[in-house]
């Protein structure tokens, strides 16, 4: 069977501008859109306003320096698996089987990039039929101590490793564009991206978004090396309605396709 990974973006999920903000109704549509994917699912989703703010506070990303950031990776750790549990929960309201799985309990990281994985306990979970929920979060770092996984640099691990044929990301606009396009009107959408775009995708506005995990450039760069090894991803906008349903349906061109060849 076919492996489709999803990623649900910090921004869908979340309200940015409030600490710990969930997006109730929203996280309710997508648990309902996400019922009925057809073959095994790993969902994965980043940190919105639990995980990034704290992060940024204690300097979670530039690896250890002081004591006092010890109880920042605690405090960063448990804001991603409260959130991970609302989210669980909703899923299970829609009879969805999902299961929380830790990346900081079988991630190792040398600056930054994942260095191994364990990954038996997810192969067995897939293959009992169960849905995975896995999320950005504080890794431990064999260079820096600990740094951030981002949530999309997992999805790209992820869908290398297990085989997946398909990658869909959930953000909060239609695709990716020339420039941020909550900021600049004359924004273009950019339908497909390849390989050969990387100078356009290095000459992108960097996204304000508080993001310690570089927002929407570092997802392309992500995913254009995903792309690499023929795996295809598409980013479409979680925010609308039925959107997300349809990409996790096999409809393609709803966003911004990120492939090997045009
Ligand atoms: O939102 C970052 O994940 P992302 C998670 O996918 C933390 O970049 C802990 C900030």
């Amino acid at each position: 069977m076919k492996l489709l990974i999803v990623k649900l973006g910090g921004s869908v999920i979340t309200d940015k501008r409030k600490p710990f903000a969930i997006k109730h109704t929203v996280v309710k549509r997508l648990a309902k859109e996400l019922k009925g994917v057809p073959g095994p699912l790993v969902i994965v989703h980043g940190g919105g306003s639990f995980g990034h703010p704290l992060a940024l506070k204690y300097r979670i990303a530039d690896g250890y320096r002081e004591k006092d950031q010890l109880m920042g990776v605690s405090l960063t750790h448990l804001a991603m698996e409260k959130l991970n549990k609302y989210l669980i929960e909703a899923l299970q309201k829609e009879g969805i089987p999902a299961i929380a799985f830790q990346p900081s309990a079988c991630v190792l990281s040398s600056d930054g990039r994942i260095k191994s994985m364990e990954l038996g306990p997810l192969r067995r979970i897939l293959a009992l039929g169960l849905v995975p929920v896995l999320y950005g979060d504080v890794v431990f770092d064999v260079k820096k101590g600990f740094s951030i996984l981002s949530g999309d640099q997992l999805v790209s691990y992820l869908a290398r490793k297990l085989g997946a044929t398909r990658v869909v990301f959930g953000v909060d606009v239609d695709g990716v564009y020339t420039s941020c396009p909550k900021r600049n009107d004359r924004a273009e959408l950019l339908r497909v991206i390849t390989p050969s775009d990387v100078k356009l995708v290095a000459s992108m506005e960097k996204d304000e978004t508080g993001d310690v995990t570089g927002g929407m450039q570092a997802k392309v760069r992500e995913l254009l090396e995903l792309a690499k090894f023929g795996v295809e991803a598409e980013i479409v906008n979680a925010a609308r309605a039925n959107v997300l349903k349809e990409a996790l349906r096999g409809k393609r061109g709803l966003g911004t396709i990120v492939t090997g060849g045009k």
